[in-house]
C-alpha cells in the first residue's frame, strides 16, 4: 500500500476524523475491524442464550417482560453490528457461515451456564456492567459506522446493568437462601466478567496497532482495572463478598490490587472447551435451520416481486 496514502490515513486519525466506508483505509485496518466487530455480533447474538434459559422461568410476570426485552435488545444489537460490519465488504452469510462453522470467535463469558435465577441478575449486574466498560470509549472508535452503531447500544445497555443490580439488590436483601444465591451468582460470574476483557496488555496481540488507529481507546487492563474500581463498592453495597482473597484497596495506586486471572481457564473456553460451548453453537445451528423455511419464503417472495415488475 503507498506509503503517502498510509501516512494521510494515519493523519486523519490523529485529527480525530472518522473513517467511513467508501474512504480509503489499509486493508489491515478493514480486517482488524472485520474481525473485532464481527466477534462483537456474535456476542450478542449468542449472548441471548444465558438469559433465554430463564425466560420461561421468571419469578414473576414483569421480571418475564423485563427479560424478555433485555433479551430482544441483544438480538437488536447483533443485527446493528452485523449491518455495520457488512459496511467494510463482507456478507452477512459470510459472517453467519463463520459463527456456525466454529471459525468464528465469541466473548468467552457466553459458555457460562446460569443454573439460578440469580445469575440473570450477575449477569446484567457484572457481564453488562463490563460491557458497558469496554463499549463507552467504542463510541469515539475511528470507523464511523462501529462508533455511531455503539450510541444506543451503550444506552441499552445501561438499562440492562440496572436491571441486573436491582435483581441482586432484591437478593441480597431477601431470606438467607436468597441472598446465598446472589452469592453464588456473584461467584461464578465474577472471574469469568474480568476475563471478558481479554488477555492481559502484555498477551494482547492487537493492542497495539488498534490503539494507534483509535479502534480500542483504553488497553484491556486499563478497561479491566477500571471495572474492578466501580463494581466493587457495589458489591460492597450489596453486602456480598467478591471471590477474591487478594482483592485490596491500594492508597499508593489508588486503586484495587487484584489476585491473578487464571489465564488457562480463558484459553480453554476461547479454544471452544468451555462448559457451555458446545451446546451455545448447536443452539445457534438450530435456530439457523430452523429457520430455513423463511429465508425460502423471502426469497421466492422476491422473484415474484421482480417477474411482476418485469412482466
Ligand atoms: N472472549 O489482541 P486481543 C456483549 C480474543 S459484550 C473471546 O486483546 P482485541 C453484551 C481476541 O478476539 C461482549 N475471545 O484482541 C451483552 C483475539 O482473537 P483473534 C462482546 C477473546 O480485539 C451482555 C485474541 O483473543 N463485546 O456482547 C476475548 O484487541 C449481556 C487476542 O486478544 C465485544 O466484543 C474474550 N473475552 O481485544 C450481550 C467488544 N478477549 O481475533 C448479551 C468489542 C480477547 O486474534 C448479554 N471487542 N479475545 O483470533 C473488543 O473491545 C476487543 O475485541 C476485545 C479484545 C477487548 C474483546
Amino acid at each position: 500500500e503507498p506509503a503517502e496514502l498510509m501516512a494521510e490515513f494515519q493523519a486523519r486519525i490523529d485529527r480525530e476524523e472518522k473513517i467511513e466506508p467508501r474512504d480509503w483505509m489499509p486493508e489491515a485496518y478493514r480486517k482488524t475491524l472485520i474481525r473485532q466487530m464481527s466477534q462483537h455480533a456474535h456476542s450478542e447474538i449468542v449472548g441471548q442464550l444465558p438469559e433465554g434459559n430463564w425466560i420461561t422461568r421468571a419469578p414473576s410476570l414483569k421480571r418475564k417482560m423485563i427479560l424478555l426485552a433485555k433479551v430482544q435488545d441483544e438480538a437488536g444489537h447483533g443485527l446493528y453490528i452485523y449491518s455495520a460490519t457488512e459496511t467494510l465488504g463482507v456478507t452477512r452469510d459470510q459472517l453467519t457461515d463463520e459463527l456456525l462453522t466454529g471459525k468464528a470467535k465469541y466473548s468467552s463469558i457466553f459458555n457460562y451456564p446460569t443454573p439460578s435465577w440469580a445469575d440473570i441478575g450477575a449477569v446484567g449486574w457484572l457481564v453488562d456492567g463490563a460491557a458497558i466498560m469496554n463499549q463507552v470509549p467504542l463510541c469515539r472508535s475511528s470507523y464511523g459506522p462501529y462508533a455511531r452503531s455503539m450510541i444506543r447500544i451503550c444506552k441499552e445497555e445501561s438499562f440492562h446493568q440496572r436491571q441486573g443490580y436491582e435483581i441482586m439488590t432484591v437478593l441480597a436483601r431477601g431470606t438467607a437462601a436468597q441472598k446465598d444465591m446472589a452469592q453464588r451468582a456473584l461467584n461464578r460470574f465474577w472471574w469469568p466478567a474480568l476475563m471478558m476483557f481479554g488477555p492481559s496488555d502484555k498477551d494482547s496481540k492487537h493492542s497495539e496497532q488498534s490503539m494507534k488507529w483509535k479502534i480500542k481507546r483504553f488497553t484491556n487492563d486499563e478497561l479491566r482495572q477500571k471495572f474492578i474500581d466501580a463494581t466493587v463498592p457495589q458489591a460492597e453495597h450489596l453486602g456480598l463478598t467478591i471471590p477474591d482473597p487478594e482483592l485490596r484497596w491500594n492508597e499508593e495506586t489508588g486503586q484495587y490490587d487484584h489476585g491473578e486471572i487464571n489465564w488457562q481457564e480463558f484459553i480453554d473456553v476461547i479454544k471452544g472447551n468451555g462448559p457451555c460451548n458446545k451446546e451455545r453453537l448447536q443452539a445457534r445451528i438450530n435456530a439457523h435451520e430452523e429457520g430455513e423455511w423463511v429465508r425460502e419464503a423471502a426469497e421466492v417472495y422476491q422473484q415474484k416481486q421482480n417477474q411482476e415488475e418485469a412482466a
